[in-house]
């Protein structure tokens, strides 16, 4: 990417001696300038209390991190995880650790030891940034197989347990001043896991000149402004509450609500009322749980300050977008993107008319076509307007990923011909609007959360008892689906109540609630390829209660 594109958005400054930097953007240029006193981050507590911190804050706390890192010997290109709640220090860790040129992992707090460990082991993480309670419960009994993690900082606790360091003594120790690493547009910044069909957990790794389509989408897509009130549902664990939880919001001088505690319909609307929220980014789930809550209840607040509505993760049915419209005064817009693409792709962007149940337009910058894979290797574009095939982007837009941490080969599989190949079924209608069909792969999302079966089965055939597994989402009337095992028990135990619970309880205590089974159901044996791969889909039509029809189609690897 050219500076020249940098430079020419108004949004984004560079780095004073060339060089570009996210934390420069994000926080620097406002704590040096006019939103110095403007509230960066508005942080709320669990049981209420709230915490701002301006711009000018956060400019020194991110640099003191920076400076944390930097008396450590941590250097460029570094990989620094976090593994904490919503709270001010994830953005401080978030900031600071791109300030010192190192990469930044959010991983979901929710998370079991598990999916930590193997997200820790693949980025080869240096630096883990958590709670003690967390280390102690997560990660203590797995450290060992940890070789390159040399520091665990404990941010709540001044007795940190052993093998870990006190992040507020040594935070308290290190030097104010300025200290930014004169990163470039193609710096390396994230790494933000992903969830495939097989394998182990991806790192998609993200540029520091990902914030170009970062500020670009949050302006076209969320009708995000300068000085607004914005709050962004998203935990950073994923990839939605970093771009836009942390990143574009930060970048547009946005003062960004952040809240600790986990879904509650009175919170939430409390929130949106207290705090005046201007622009409100959520996702499919909240809102049918809110519907849930019903249209009287959400009467009970003022929401007269809110403008702009979006959601994001999983398909918006019509009837919330039009909920919205009825109930909170103005219509969801639905925005379509992925770990991956890093920022808004597609959306109902503010200065179009929304079609309800569409993900929209591609957003200006963004080629997107539709694509057949053909037998040899390539692919064929689709142009006929409703016929589905698979969402390509043309690759190039500043926010896409660069690299699988570690997997060249399975980042090269992604592009073919030039174009990104998405991995999701969508068609396109005669005036350009992208509809959503459904994934091409098997990956879940429960909740807006993208699952990889492969890992819950691997959990799973760790209990002495369990054979083998197959996993699927089944369908759910809220959380869009939940996570359903099929197992085949060894011989010598027997399907019962007890055991199905205590299967239950072993892969949440290694997944975490985030990704655990819901549901368990014992059989005999599993629908197999004729090579022994687990065919998930007829699970999952089988739960569906389709016919099995010709199966002849899945008695293959593809
Ligand atoms: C940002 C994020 C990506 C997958 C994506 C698709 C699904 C996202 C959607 C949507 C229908 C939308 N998805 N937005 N499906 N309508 N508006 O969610 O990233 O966790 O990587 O998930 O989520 O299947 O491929 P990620």
């Amino acid at each position: 990417m050219s500076f020249e594109q940098i430079l020419g958005n108004d949004d984004l400054d560079g780095l004073p001696g060339g060089g570009l930097n996210i934390a420069h953007e994000a926080v620097d240029r406002h704590a040096k300038g006019r939103e110095r006193d403007t509230v960066a981050l508005r942080c709320i507590a669990k049981n209420g209390a709230v915490h701002d911190l301006t711009y000018a804050e956060l400019g020194q706390n991110t640099d003191r991190f920076a400076n944390v890192l930097r008396g450590l010997g941590v250097t460029k290109g570094e990989r620094v995880f976090s593994l904490v709640g919503r709270s001010a220090e994830l953005y401080t860790v978030a900031l600071g650790t791109m300030k010192n040129g190192s990469i930044f992992c959010p991983l979901f707090s929710a998370f079991g030891p598990e999916p930590i460990h193997a997200r820790l082991s693949i980025g080869g993480a240096s630096v883990l940034v958590t709670t003690a309670a967390l280390y102690v419960r997560k990660i203590a009994a797995l450290r060992v197989t940890l070789p390159d993690l040399h520091h665990v900082l404990i941010i709540d606790d001044d007795a940190p347990p052993p093998g870990t360091e006190s992040l507020p003594r040594l935070m308290r120790a290190a030097s104010p001043d300025a200290c930014i690493e004169a990163t470039m547009p193609d710096d390396p910044a994230l790494l933000h896991f992903t969830s495939g069909t097989t394998g182990a957990p991806k790192g998609a790794v993200h540029v520091h000149g990902a914030v170009v389509s970062h500020v670009l989408s949050a302006r076209v897509a969320l009708d995000l402004r300068p000085g607004d009130v914005y709050w962004c549902t998203a935990d950073p664990g994923w990839v939605t509450g970093t771009s836009y939880g942390i990143i574009a919001p930060l970048v547009l001088g946005a003062t960004v609500i952040v809240d600790e505690a986990e879904f509650d319909a009175a919170r939430w609307y409390g929130i949106l009322e207290a705090h005046k929220v201007n622009v409100w980014y959520t996702a499919p789930t909240a809102i049918r749980m809110l519907m849930k809550a019903g249209a009287e209840f959400a009467h009970g607040f003022d929401l007269s300050a809110v403008r702009f509505l979006a959601s994001v993760g999983e398909p918006l049915n019509p009837e919330a977008v039009l909920w919205g419209r009825e109930v909170l005064g103005h219509a969801f817009h639905d925005t379509w993107w992925q770990t991956e693409t890093g920022a808004i792709m597609i959306a109902n962007s503010a200065d179009m008319a929304i079609k309800p149940g569409s993900m929209g337009h591609p957003l200006p910058g963004v080629t997107a076509g539709i694509v057949r894979r053909l037998q040899g290797g390539g692919v064929e574009e689709i142009t006929t307007p409703d016929i589905v095939g698979e969402l390509a982007l043309r690759a190039g837009w500043p926010s896409m990923f660069r690299a699988y941490w570690g997997e060249a080969e399975r980042y090269r599989k992604c592009f073919v011909d030039g174009w990104y190949l998405s991995g999701d079924l969508v068609r396109r209608d005669r005036d350009g609007y992208y509809w959503f069909i459904g994934r091409a792969d098997d990956v879940i999302k429960s909740a807006g959360h993208l699952i990889g079966p492969f890992e819950v089965e691997s959990a799973l055939t760790e209990h002495p008892a369990v054979a083998e597994a197959g996993v699927i989402g089944k369908t759910d009337p809220v959380a869009m689906e939940v996570v359903k095992a099929f197992v085949t028990l060894k011989s010598g135990h027997a399907p019962s109540d007890a055991l199905r619970r205590e299967l239950l309880g072993f892969a949440r205590q290694r997944l975490g609630a985030a990704v655990a089974p819901r549901e368990i159901e014992f059989c005999a044996d599993l629908p197999k390829t004729r090579s022994g791969k687990i065919m998930r889909r007829l699970l999952k039509a089988r739960e569906l209660g389709l016919l099995e029809g010709d199966t002849s189609s899945l008695e293959t690897d593809g």
